[in-house]
């Protein structure tokens, strides 16, 4: 049987030389990764003061209005960014109680085989919480979130668009397997545009303009949802509610003078406000309703137009979930919370046999800080929600 020594090494004399030579050599390495750092750190100063120098014109730029798109394209995202969230006028309580609530009912569907739907766009000034007023661009005269549009699988959705706004427009349906570039072209202002698509596909999908850049398009308010029931029926639902999630980004708190766009917030995904329906905290003040042992059905869009929506209702259990709002597979049963992933959607039904106070909310909390909460009120419950 072969052995084998353990082999030992004993330095010779060439390689002790070389050793030293390695040791000069890191050494003076070191000294000339110093030098450059140094002066690397000075190049890094210099820039950093110019751009702070820049980022007051691009202040000033923040001013213009949102319909704009030099503003748009700006590419100044200098920080620090500026917060307006939470920032109501001393009145905002009455103001909430005087809003008129996004009517969240799921529209019935149209007889036919042909659905037409009409839209104009417009800019106008709403308000996104109470006191709080932005100008969007607006589908349909509507404010954000535009008009439910409820179809069957198999109909066929006749989509005019009619621009009365002031700079180019377009309309994506998710819901639509059609060539982009011909169906969901600009369209100038002043100009009509229609497509068809046949509703093929069961779910519930966004819609919104895609015309560049589209992250001011969205974030100024152009998104919905288009329901699409399956042609073979979903269990039934004693109330059915859509909803679509959003965030705002602000370049002024909106109380003396509607805000526009910050499209540095935008880019740096720090909303002032995020909601359901487009005004935050509408439904707390307004809740939805059902009565003990109902089954309601929730339609949810993250329409962002960058942060998701984590779906869940306080108290209850989301009975039946279809994750990603695929109508064609069964359910998830029992389920917490569903991720609602920006441009995604997802139908949730949740049976709630007590009365009582139930806050459906997106469980990123920092979502219900801005507003992105409210209440399914079970019942006549008496007292008030405590968070
Ligand atoms: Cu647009």
């Amino acid at each position: 049987m072969a052995s084998y020594p353990a082999r030992t090494h004993r330095a010779t004399a060439s390689e002790t030389s070389s050793g030293a030579f390695w040791m000069v050599a890191t050494m003076m390495l070191g000294f000339t990764l110093a030098v450059v750092g140094f002066f690397a750190l000075m190049l890094w100063a210099d820039a950093r003061e110019s751009r702070d120098g820049a980022a007051e014109p691009a202040a000033a730029a923040s001013a213009i209005p949102a319909a704009s798109h030099d503003h748009a394209t700006d590419h100044n995202t200098a920080l620090p960014l500026n917060s307006f969230a939470g920032v109501v006028p001393e009145n905002a309580a009455a103001l909430a109680e005087a809003h008129k609530a996004y009517d969240a009912t799921l529209p019935p569907v149209p007889a036919g085989d042909l659905v037409k739907v009409q839209m104009t766009l417009k800019d106008m000034v709403v308000e996104v919480a109470p006191g709080v007023k932005y100008n969007t661009w607006a589908f349909d005269g509507h404010g954000a979130p535009g008009p439910v549009v409820h179809v069957r699988e198999g109909q066929t959705v006749e989509m005019t668009l009619t621009n009365g706004g002031s700079i180019p427009h377009s309309i994506d349906f998710h819901a639509a397997r059609i060539a982009p570039n011909v169906a969901f072209r600009d369209v100038a202002p002043g100009e009509s545009f229609r497509f068809r698509f046949t509703a093929s596909d069961p779910g519930v999908f966004m819609y919104h303009c895609g015309t560049k850049p589209v992250l001011a398009h969205i974030a100024n308010g152009m998104y919905g949802a288009i329901v699409v029931d399956p042609a073979k029926s979903l269990p039934a639902a004693d109330n059915e509610y859509v909803l679509v999630a959003s965030e705002w980004y602000l370049n002024g708190d909106g109380i003396k003078a509607p805000a526009s766009l910050d499209m540095a917030k935008a880019r740096a995904m720090m909303p002032d406000w995020t909601t359901f329906n487009g005004y935050a905290n509408q439904y707390v003040t307004h809740p939805l309703t059902a009565k003990p042992g109902e089954t309601t059905r929730f339609y949810v869009v993250a329409a962002g137009p960058t942060l998701d929506t984590n779906f869940h209702v306080v108290g209850g259990l989301l009975d039946r979930a279809w994750v990603n709002a695929d109508l064609t597979n069964p359910p998830q049963n029992g389920v917490q919370t569903v991720l609602v992933p920006a441009g995604g959607g997802a139908v949730f039904d949740v049976k709630l046999d007590k009365e009582g106070l139930y806050p459906f909310v997106s469980h990123a909390f920092a979502h219900v800080d801005l507003g992105q909460v409210g209440l399914l009120k079970v019942g006549n419950p008496t007292g008030t929600m405590s968070h």
